[in-house]
């Protein structure tokens, strides 16, 4: 039985030199080393033997399943090195295991979450409403009558004759200001519908940051303050800001906001097209008539309201060129932020 084993471990070490494969590991395996194997077989037979034989040949069979177990290991490691994506059975447990990737949350939602610490520092309250929309609350509330021009760069996304996707967040402000008497500080994030195409710098689809502050005394400084805060804040301690006339139907006066470029500071670059200025935001004074329809006293209250596209300040921030990269879901894109 001893020159049985003997030859048995000769013959194995010299099979495993021989595997290339997976399954050809497995089937050596099995063939020596299992339940039903080979050596198995002759530890089975030690019962028959005298006690002294007994003792040297199963010290003997223990050492070749040793060695035979070592050599598999070794023969694994060789084989499965240069074919580590076959299936295999055999296991090395120890290996490092592959690592799922780690998600992680989307440019926009970044800068929707920065926008808004920002402006809860200054006892900003964050609100949201509906995306499909009374025609109401997008349009007559905000002082914008059914034949009025400027409803011809909002209505396109209709669901029924006064339903509509909304153009823009206003339409939350409104909703807060029926149910809540001021003093009013909010913030509403979120989707705004137009119907513009697509290109690098439009999209039918965008995200909005709309602001509202009502309380008895707020003037056009409070609205400057409040804006130029929020500027240094997200832009940097350096950035100037300057207001330009402008014309919204729901504020009066109304202005666009700029800040001074970042990139050139100031002097001039394709970014900012020469002017050393660029525009971030659309505000103003609350229009008396938007009070009125949700039964505010105009005499008694005033306020600042602004808008901002929630994408072009994350392009001018990051240096992005193109809107549509916000919604192509191309990682190579996203897992820069
Ligand atoms: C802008 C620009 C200026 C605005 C107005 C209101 C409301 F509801 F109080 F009338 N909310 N937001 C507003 C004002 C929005 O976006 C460019």
């Amino acid at each position: 039985m001893k020159e049985a084993l003997l030859e048995l471990r000769e013959k194995a070490l010299e099979e495993l030199k021989s595997l290339r494969s997976a399954e050809e590991l497995e089937l050596f395996r099995v063939k020596y080393l299992g339940r039903k194997g080979l050596l198995s077989k002759y530890m089975a037979q030690l019962s028959t033997l005298p006690p002294d034989e007994k003792r040297v040949v199963g010290k003997l069979a223990n050492e070749i399943k040793v060695e035979l177990t070592r050599g598999l290991e070794e023969a694994c490691r060789g084989v499965l090195q240069y074919a580590p994506t076959k299936v295999s059975p055999v296991m090395d447990v120890s290996l490092p295991g592959h690592m799922p990737p780690r998600g992680r949350t989307h440019p926009l939602v970044q800068t929707i979450q920065e926008i808004k610490e920002i402006f809860g520092r200054m006892g900003f309250q964050v609100v949201s409403g509906p995306e499909v929309e009374l025609e109401y609350f997008n349009f007559e509330a905000l002082n914008i009558p059914p034949d009025h021009p400027s409803r011809d760069d909002f209505d396109t996304f209709y669901v029924s004759d006064d339903i509509l996707l909304r153009s823009q967040t206003s339409t939350v402000q409104i909703r807060v200001m029926q149910k809540q008497k001021p003093p009013i500080r909010i913030i509403a994030p979120g989707k705004v519908f137009r119907p513009d195409t697509v290109d690098a710098r439009h999209s039918f689809m965008f995200h909005q940051i709309e602001g509202l502050m009502v309380e008895e005394g707020v003037n056009f400084g409070h609205l400057k303050g409040v804006l130029s805060l929020f500027a240094r804040t997200y832009f940097g301690p350096d950035t100037r800001m300057r207001l330009r006339p402008s014309f919204f139907p729901f504020t009066e006066p109304s202005a666009e906001v700029e800040i001074s470029c970042s990139l050139c500071k100031g002097k001039g670059c394709s970014v900012c097209g020469g002017s050393g200025w660029l525009e971030i935001l659309g505000a103003g004074m609350v229009h008396p008539n938007v009070f009125k329809a949700v039964g505010y006293d105009p005499e008694q209250y005033t306020g600042f309201a602004f808008g901002m596209g929630v994408e072009r300040i994350a392009m001018l921030k990051y240096g992005i060129d193109d809107i549509r990269l916000f919604f192509e879901n191309d990682v190579r894109f996203l897992s820069q932020f």
